[in-house]
């Protein structure tokens, strides 16, 4: 298609250009000609790398972090997951951070708030809490938590194991529109004001409050999306009829308030795949981070293929052909950018036949 080719120029003019570009890059003027193509590609060029973090390798330096430094002294206890491609970034795709935060036996993560939207995945451990503006939610493996642009949050542990978990946090996205923002508490621990589980009996029941207003913005104002439910409904899927050839079993984290996502600036979903399928081609314009609460098997992109088993995180670049393959049942957390590039207008996907 695009055929647009410069024709070769001669040693003498490009010198003569070059003198102008140098008279007026002082004036902080550049010529577009020599960048467009950059600016605007013919397609995406994926930056990203695809990588797998072993479950087995960041909980054995997440335990070495626990004797070095307590969750106070940290106030986030967190390893970044760094993509490859991207040392020194904090970013697990191009747009999207992640880590892996461990709140110990009697430890605090004390109450900060920042116009970063976070989420938890719940990977490790039972029944610590955090608290999102006055409201306690427990957390237990699978579950998919919350905390919204601005909401005051602290991570208590109070039960006898480590509790370990998943963040994605929106900071790429909020850093490049310079739109950050954060305050600490006056104390450790806010104060709860509302009953635990208020937030879902409310909003997470398929009933909404009769003058239903947004607590939260355009956050979902369920803190918690606990996994018994989500793997319930995913199981009565996969009864009820044959997997979609591309998505297999997929269910969005949805808005009761709207239908739409369940975050501004971060889509996340979850996939059952039954042991033996794999899923047919398929590209999309954002890049995604995956983990698996249950299951083993493998992702291929780019043609390569990397094998996962439970809690391994890995990343698939953006615009690149990937697959994924169950050897036994998966159910498997997802989140991307995606929302951000919907109202954007800009989301694609591409699906080839299996
Ligand atoms: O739990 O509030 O992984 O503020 C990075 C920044 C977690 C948190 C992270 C944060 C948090």
């Amino acid at each position: 298609m695009d055929q647009h080719q410069a024709a070769p120029v001669d040693a003498e003019t490009r010198a003569r250009r070059q003198a102008f570009y140098d008279k007026i890059a002082p004036r902080s003027l550049a010529p577009l000609w020599e960048v467009l193509r950059g600016l605007v590609p013919p397609e995406p060029k994926p930056k990203m790398a695809a990588h797998l973090w072993r479950w087995a390798e960041v909980r054995a330096c997440m335990a070495e972090a626990g004797a070095l430094l307590t969750a106070e002294e940290a106030e986030r206890r967190v390893l970044v997951l760094e993509n490859p491609a991207f040392p020194g970034q904090s970013r697990a795709t191009g747009t999207l951070y992640a880590g892996v935060q461990m709140v110990l036996p009697g430890e605090v993560a004390p109450a900060h708030r920042h116009t970063q939207s976070a989420l938890r995945f719940v990977l490790e451990g039972d029944g610590a809490y955090t608290n999102v503006n006055g409201e306690r939610t427990r957390m237990r493996p699978g579950d998919f938590v919350t905390t919204p642009s601005w909401a005051w949050h602290d991570h208590v542990n109070e039960t006898d194991g480590p509790m370990l978990w998943l963040d994605v946090l929106d900071v790429p996205i909020v850093a490049f529109l310079e739109g950050a923002f954060s305050e600490h508490h006056n104390a450790d621990r806010q104060s709860v004001s509302r009953p635990e589980g208020d937030a879902l009996a409310r909003w997470g029941s398929g009933l909404l409050p009769i003058d239903a207003k947004s607590p939260y913005g355009l956050t979902s104002p369920i803190f918690n999306y606990p996994y018994d439910r989500t793997r319930e409904a995913l199981l009565a899927l996969a009864k009820a009829g044959p997997a979609d050839p591309h998505w297999g079993h997929t269910l969005r984290y949805a808005n009761p308030i709207d239908g739409g996502w369940a975050m501004p600036t971060m889509a996340p979903w979850m996939t059952h795949l039954p042991a033996g399928f794999t899923t047919a081609p398929v590209r999309s314009t954002d890049g995604i981070i995956v983990t698996a609460i249950e299951g083993t098997g493998s992702f291929e992109v780019g043609g390569r293929r990397t094998a996962f088993g439970p809690k391994d995180v890995f990343v698939m670049p953006n615009w690149t052909w990937r697959t994924l393959t169950a050897d036994s049942d998966c159910t498997l957390f997802m989140v991307s950018d995606r929302v951000v590039q919907e109202k954007l207008g800009l989301w694609r996907d591409e699906r080839r036949a299996a």
